[in-house]
């Protein structure tokens, strides 16, 4: 049964404290026990209605396993030794890079930067806040700006080294959205050698803790993929330089370019605030990648990735194209054709759909699959980046019908990892801490 608003509200930050191990939150019990990068932004953005010095921990806490060139890991392993692969074992970036936190383990990718994001509505829910924690955030948002600086200058200098704005990833996972169509046409190219290591698949046991199944996540073949990349970062000894040159999957990451975007704007907003420096450094940094966004974009407006190793576009069918809601700057017709794309029966406005949500693949691509992880599902927070897109470029009735339609669907109050469009059937880990903090900050509003 549907749960109230204020009943709702409860469940989430309940849900957000059983995965809250102090300083820190795991993104799920069980198939995610450690803390990842952008699930941490959105838990911060979900917490910042709670507790804003809660919200700035898990920055904190995140930001202190940076790597010396600046590079935001996309996993920070807990002490403990629960079980997920691959592990620090498998990783071993502080043997290998001299570049990697001694005080941290980590993973040696990165995740899109929606941090800027997060400290942006921090310090405006710090507002209604008595006067010492509002000062309190203010002095630790002052501490945590070195560190969110030299994460955009990384992005922007390792990860666009042509200056072209675009944001160039060497694993599916970088995306964030590991499997989706967006990356089959790359995938194909990467072949595990004879040197592939073996490894167990962790994933698929903890999944049937909650009851879900292997048709829930990537396949073996995908796996094996994903494993041999990381073999290929090791040998290269997680340098930039070197993965840029060798790695067998190097693609221009169109939504990820556009977090980028509104995450310089809304860091550039709080630099003018709290007078902190680079402010235009930032503003550039947006223009750049704003204008790399939007170069990619078709008649309808919507964006589309690129193969760099191969030199071609990669047209999908996926979330990712509407790239431009975040970005921005897309001439009036073209946004609306963008936002009636949205609306279409291609998306939101299938007949079928449980909820006018997007999915993450349309349902009407041939490579949808209305459970399989990143090729249909829908997903919580990336239906919030797509809310709070809408209302930043003023489309205030998108924005309110897909987050009454969001808020319905959270109502379940499981906090799901990710929904299938047309049963709404709660699917992979739970509860997923990324999807109760949206739902926190969604019933705020
Ligand atoms: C998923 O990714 C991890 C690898 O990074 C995995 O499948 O083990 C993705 O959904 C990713 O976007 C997310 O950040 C992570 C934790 O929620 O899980």
């Amino acid at each position: 049964m549907a749960l109230t608003r204020p009943q709702l509200v409860a469940r989430a930050a309940y849900a957000l404290r059983g995965n809250d191990q102090g300083r820190l939150h795991v993104a799920a019990p069980n198939l995610y026990p450690h803390m990842w990068s952008w699930d941490a932004a959105f838990v911060a953005i979900g917490l910042a209605r709670l507790s804003t010095l809660r919200a700035l921990d898990e920055l904190e806490t995140l930001f202190a396993a940076q790597w010396r060139t600046g590079l935001v890991p996309h996993i920070v392993f807990t002490d403990g030794d629960a079980p997920y692969e691959p592990g620090p074992k498998r990783w071993t970036c502080r043997e290998l890079c001299a570049d990697a936190p001694s005080g941290a383990s980590t993973s040696g990718l990165i995740q899109p930067p929606v941090h800027g994001v997060a400290v942006r509505r921090i310090l405006d829910a710090a507002r209604s806040a008595p006067a010492a924690e509002r000062r309190e955030v203010v002095e630790r948002i002052r501490a945590l700006w070195p560190s969110l600086l030299a994460w955009h200058r990384y992005l922007a200098a390792y990860r666009d080294a042509d200056g072209l704005g675009q944001l160039m990833i060497y694993h599916g996972w970088e995306s964030g959205m590991d499997n989706s169509p967006r990356w089959d046409a790359p995938y194909a190219a990467v072949l595990p050698g004879a040197e592939f290591v073996p490894f167990r698949r962790a994933d698929l046991n903890a999944l049937g803790l909650t009851g879900g199944a292997p048709s829930q996540r990537p396949t073996d073949a995908e796996y094996a993929k994903y494993q041999w990349l990381i073999q290929e970062l090791r040998q290269v000894r997680y340098d930039d330089s070197r993965a840029r040159d060798s790695l067998s999957f190097r693609v221009a990451d169109v939504f990820a370019a556009a977090i980028f975007v509104a995450a310089n704007e809304e860091l550039a907003t709080v630099a003018d605030e709290l007078g902190l420096p680079g402010a235009d450094e930032l503003i550039g940094y947006a223009d750049r990648f704003r204008h790399g966004v939007l170069a990619t974009t078709d008649e309808r407006g919507f964006a589309a990735d690129l193969d760099l190793r191969a030199g071609t576009v990669l047209r999908t069918e996926t979330i990712a194209g509407f790239a431009p809601l975040l970005s921005g700057g897309l001439d009036p017709a073209r946004q609306a054709a963008l936002l009636a794309e949205l609306t279409s029966p291609r998306w939101c406005g299938h007949p079928a759909l449980q909820y006018a949500v997007p999915p993450t693949t349309s349902p009407l691509a041939v490579e949808f699959d209305p459970v399989r992880y990143w090729r249909g599902p829908q997903w919580p927070p990336m239906t919030w980046l797509l809310i709070w897109g809408l209302e930043r470029s003023g489309e205030q009735e998108a924005a309110l019908a897909i987050r009454e339609a969001a808020i319905d669907q959270l109502a379940d109050g499981l906090f799901a990892e990710y929904y299938d469009p047309f049963t709404s059937a709660p699917l992979g880990a739970r509860p997923q801490s990324w999807s109760a903090a949206v739902a926190l900050d969604l019933l705020a509003r």
